[in-house]
Formats: structure tokens, sequence, C-alpha cells
């Protein structure tokens, strides 16, 4: 039996999707395979979405704050670590980060996305400063900061409980948890491409602990360099089971990882195919969380409008200032105004909607929001 013959497994796996019946392993394993026709399971992750979310696609308005690119780990992927003597590495002072909550303000920006380097010098009270300086100067503006990976390390330098990180973060003006750091789970993959990164159970344990102190986050995967798609499947099961268990993921971010500059220069990057793929199946296997974001910045801006049809309700976002994926060679603009967002939206035959972090509906005037 072929892929696409009557009473094929992609029929029973269509059957299952139009019932609302959670997708297994095997199925996520199957649908990832090359021969399974990539329209077909592109309509049925348009299901989904639909299900989920209408005709409603999200855009909000943020910008990235990464404050330092000194970083101990200088994992295999990333292009934007330096060594504190390296030329490139910088450190922010105050009065810079401080400025550009500022500049985000001044823009009517809701959120500012922070997350940088583990620097071998500063400790975790200056990562948690700059969360107080900021919520203390800019209290409208959503403070969406640190990665597990970055809590995880506050942890072990500051030898004390994950919890009570979070619970010190929270006081001084943390709004929730980005998705980053997640990478792949297994191990096999983990150990070549960030070895000295907290490990899955660590990465999981930080979103679990944030969302029983009431933190919403989310989750990201890193795909198209060594993995395969059992070690996909893996990392999405994962993310569903925790979820099952806590509710506290708000939304799911594939990032396509950007070979340029890294210590995996030699990959190709992951085809436009194998992106509108990954949607797809993140969404079909991801029965339990209610957004699923296109990050144009990582697939560029025709693939991330193409993905609204393969399973993503969300345009993250105007993202001014990114580094991370921009040192990796990201050809997308540095940043998008909101007219350019919505046109994409719209183009899409999808209503544009502007959400806050919280995906809360924010009512606009120019510079000035308040939420719907
Ligand atoms: O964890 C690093 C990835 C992540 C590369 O939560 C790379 O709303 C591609 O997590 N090529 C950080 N990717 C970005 C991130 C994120 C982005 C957008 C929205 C949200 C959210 C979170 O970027 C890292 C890593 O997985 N990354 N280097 C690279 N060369
Ligand atoms: Fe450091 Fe993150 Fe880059 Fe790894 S990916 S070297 S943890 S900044």
């Amino acid at each position: 039996m072929n892929a696409s013959s009557p009473h094929s497994k992609l029929d029973k796996i269509r059957e299952k999707v139009e019932a609302g019946r959670r997708l297994s392993a095997a199925d996520g394993d199957y649908l990832f395979r090359d021969d399974v026709d990539l329209h077909a399971v592109g309509e049925l992750a348009d299901l989904a979405r639909q299900r989920k979310s209408g005709d409603i696609v999200y855009y909000n308005l943020n910008a990235h704050l990464n404050p330092t690119n000194v970083c101990i780990y200088r994992c295999a992927l990333c292009a934007y670590s330096r060594d504190v003597d390296d030329p490139g590495a910088f450190t922010m002072t105050t009065d810079e980060i401080l400025a550009r909550g500022q500049e985000a303000v001044d823009a009517g920006y809701t959120e500012l996305h922070i997350v940088g380097g583990l620097h071998p010098d500063k400790a975790f009270e200056w990562y948690l400063d700059i969360i107080r300086n900021l919520h203390d100067a800019f209290p409208r503006l959503h403070l969406k900061a640190w990665s597990a990976i970055e809590i995880a390390r506050f942890a072990q330098i500051a030898r004390r409980p994950v919890r009570l990180i979070l619970e010190d973060l929270i006081r001084v003006g943390l709004g929730s948890l980005p998705g980053g750091g997640a990478e792949i789970f297994a191990p096999e993959v983990r150990s070549e491409i960030c070895p000295r990164k907290a490990d899955a159970q660590s990465w999981l344990g930080v979103h679990r602990a944030a969302h029983q102190l009431g933190l919403r986050s989310n989750a990201t995967m890193l795909y198209g360099h060594i993995e395969h798609a059992e070690h996909r499947v893996d990392h999405l099961v994962h993310l569903r089971q925790l979820q099952d268990v806590t509710g506290g993921f708000q939304a799911f971010i594939p990032l396509s990882f950007h070979p340029e500059n890294t210590r995996m220069a030699h990959l190709t990057k992951a085809s436009a195919a194998l992106d509108l793929r990954i949607m797809a199946v993140s969404r079909l296997m991801l029965d339990n969380f209610d957004n699923v974001k296109a990050y144009w910045i990582s697939l560029g801006l025709g693939t991330a409008q193409t993905a609204l049809a393969y399973g993503a309700n969300d345009l993250d976002g105007t993202v001014r200032r990114e580094l991370i994926h921009h040192d990796a060679g990201a050809g997308s603009p540095q940043s998008l105004t909101v007219d350019a967002l919505r046109a994409m939206i719209a183009e899409a035959g999808r209503e544009p909607v502007e959400r806050d972090t919280l995906y809360r509906r924010v009512k606009r005037d120019g510079q000035q929001w308040t939420l719907a």
C-alpha cells in the first residue's frame, strides 16, 4: 500500500484529526516521511488550526534585547556567542538596557523579549537587576525573559532551587518565559549541538516550576541540523506530556536552523518544504497547545506567510533588534512594521489581531494601547 492509497495510514490519521483524536508518536513519524504528500499534511494541520483559532492570526509588537553575547557554553549551533575577550563581545550597561526599554515604549511596543549569554563574571543579581530596572522604569512593558537554560544556570550559580529563582524574578517584574533553549531533547543530538546546555529534564523542570507558580511560557524546537524525524517526534511528545500536566504553555515555535557562522556551517539550511512539514506536524501533534507561531525571522517572510496555511496562527512579531538568528545568516529583514505584518496576514486570507504576550487582544491608537 503506498502513502496515498485508499484506507492508507494517511486516511486513518485524517479520521483521527477530523474526530479530534490524539495522534500517536507513530503517526508523527509517518507524517514526517518525505513520501507522504506535504499538501495533504498541511490540509490536516489547517483543519486543526481552524478549530483552535478560526480565521484569526495573532501578531504582537515586540523588540528583542540581548544584554550580552558573552557565553560560557559556546554551543556548536550558535553564531551569536563570544568569549569575554573576543572581538565583538559585548555586555550592555544599565543605561543602554534602559534606553532599549524606552525605545520599545516610545514605539508603542507591548513586549520586550530578553535572552542572552551566560556571562562567566555576572552573578544572578545582574540578570535579576535587568528585570527589576526595566520593570520599575516601564511597568506596562511585558518582560518575557530568560530561557530555561539561563534559569537553570542561575539556580546553579546562586545555589538555590529553580523555584526560588523564579519567585525572585517574578517579584521584580518577570512576565513570562520565552521558549528558547529546548533545541532537540534527545541526548544523542543535544550532546553534539549544545553539549553544555541544561538537559531535557532540566528544561522541562524549569517550565514545570514556572507553570506551577502561575507563569506562562513558550516552547521551541530547533530543527534542520543533525536531528532525524524520530527526534522531532520525541521532542513534541515530551512537550505535549508536560502540557497535559500543567497547561502552562501558550505557544510552540519551531525554529529553522541557520548554519552560517556556526560550527555546523557545513550543513545546508532546511528547505521550505521541510519548514512547512514541521509546522504542520507540530500543529497536529501538539493538540493541547493553543498557538503555533511562524517566526518569520527564522523562516523568512515567504515561508512564514505560507505557514499560515500549514498550521500556524501567530506571526511573531515586529521583532526589532534581533541578533541570534541574524548573526547566523538569517536573510530576513531586521524588523517589520505593523502595516507589513497585517498585510501579510490579510493577504493570506486571515484576520490580523494584535495580542499582548498573554494572548489578550490589544486595542491600539498609534503608539497608545489598551487591552480590548
Ligand atoms: O534557543 C540559536 C535558536 C533560540 C540558532 O518564546 C538558532 O516567543 C537558528 O527561543 N539558527 C532563541 N536558531 C530564540 C527563541 C525564540 C524565538 C522567537 C520567539 C520565542 C518565544 C522564542 O534560537 C535558541 C536556539 O534554539 N538558535 N542559534 C541558529 N544558528
Ligand atoms: Fe550560549 Fe545560548 Fe549561544 Fe548556547 S545558544 S552558546 S547557551 S547564547
